[in-house]
């Protein structure tokens, strides 16, 4: 080789070397000017030569860069996962926990279950306990009802009365004013109707009759409601007082009188056994049930009522009349009497009650 191009060559390679080291220096800060001053200073052959080198070197560099970002990346996520590892660790570390309130609330909803079943069966027993209580009540009304009905021996305290009014008190109903009498048949007992003037109209309405008319220190019926109420509270014999005209007196007396309630029309119920002066004229009346002019109960075609114009045990029509017109001459329509045959008027009539307890 000759020695003028061994000397070219040896230039070129400084040139190489200097354009190497510049790149290393400068790398990818190049500009546009940098390179084409480079490319004047390398000169034309060693740029074209030197350039691709340069250009690998810039990418290199960036890769190396991109490589620094993954691995910055990795590292974050390294460290993600490891915080959640600890959190799986904790939560793992919780699990007994929650296991145990688990079981917790199935024995709390085992013991509601069976608290629903207490409740169900203490209802169960509130409404035995309740219907036996029903019974109970109703069996002591019952029971307090007989003993009511048989509590006061004294329910006409005309048997204890020495005067002739008192105060009569009966079961359901409140004191009631009576009218009593010792003089006829001893003492004790109790008026309930009473003619002897004629100054009370006995033509009355069915109302007038259940509730009672007239002043008890004269004429007067005491009332339906009242006889039913005496007489049923405990057995009353019954005892009529009569007089007639010419002064002559009987009398006829029953062991048990008791009149019915409403129900039955204050039915003439009982009268038990007979004695007495005046014959028996009521006895053919039991069984029947009271008439007045607006309420015929009786057994005939005609209301007996209108017919002889007072209320009365009417069958069809009567043995007997003590709340008849009053009348002092002898007439049918009068107060009657049948079995007592007399020729005059009956101008007195007594009908009284007393508890046969007495
Ligand atoms: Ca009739």
């Amino acid at each position: 080789m000759r020695r003028g191009s061994v000397l070219k060559m040896n230039i070129k390679l400084i040139i190489f070397v200097i354009c190497a080291l510049i790149e290393a220096i400068y790398g990818d800060e190049l500009s546009c000017a940098d390179e084409r001053k480079l490319g004047n200073t390398c000169g034309k052959y060693c740029y074209r030569i030197v350039k691709p080198l340069l250009q690998h070197l810039a990418k290199m560099s960036i890769k190396e860069q991109e490589f620094e970002n993954l691995l910055k990346k990795v590292h974050e996520q390294e460290i993600i996962i490891k915080n959640l590892q600890l959190e799986n660790a904790r939560f793992e570390n919780q699990t007994p926990l929650l296991s145990a309130c688990k079981s917790e609330l199935a024995a709390k909803d085992a013991l509601i279950e069976y608290r629903k079943a207490d409740i169900k069966s203490l209802e169960s027993d509130i409404q035995d306990c309740k219907f036996h209580a029903r019974a109970n009540i109703f069996r002591l009304e019952e029971q307090l009802k007989t003993k009511d009905n048989s509590i006061d021996p004294k329910v006409s305290s005309c048997s204890t009365s020495s005067s002739d009014i008192e105060e009569a008190k009966v079961y359901n109903i409140k004191s009631f004013a009576v009218s009593c009498d010792s003089r006829l048949a001893g003492s004790g007992w109790t008026v309930i109707q009473r003619r002897q003037d004629g100054s009370v109209d006995f033509n009355r309405k069915w109302n007038e009759y259940r509730l009672g008319f007239g002043q008890i220190q004269g004429e007067f019926f005491m009332g339906l409601e009242k006889l039913h109420l005496l007489t049923s509270s405990q057995p009353h014999e019954l005892y009529i007082y009569l007089r007639n005209i010419a002064n002559e007196t009987r009398f006829a007396r029953y062991d048990y009188f008791l009149i019915a309630d409403e129900t039955e029309s204050f039915r003439l119920q009982s009268l038990g056994n007979y004695t007495g002066n005046a014959g028996h004229s009521l006895f053919s009346h039991v069984g029947s049930k009271f008439s007045t002019m607006d309420r015929d109960n009786d057994s005939s075609d005609f209301n007996c009522a209108t017919e002889w114009l007072s209320g009365w045990w009417y069958k069809s029509c009567y043995d007997c009349n003590l709340n008849g017109v009053y009348k002092d001459v002898s007439n049918n329509d009068g107060i009657k009497w049948l079995t007592w045959n007399t020729t005059s008027s009956i101008s007195f009539v007594q009908m009284m009650i007393r508890p046969k307890s007495l």
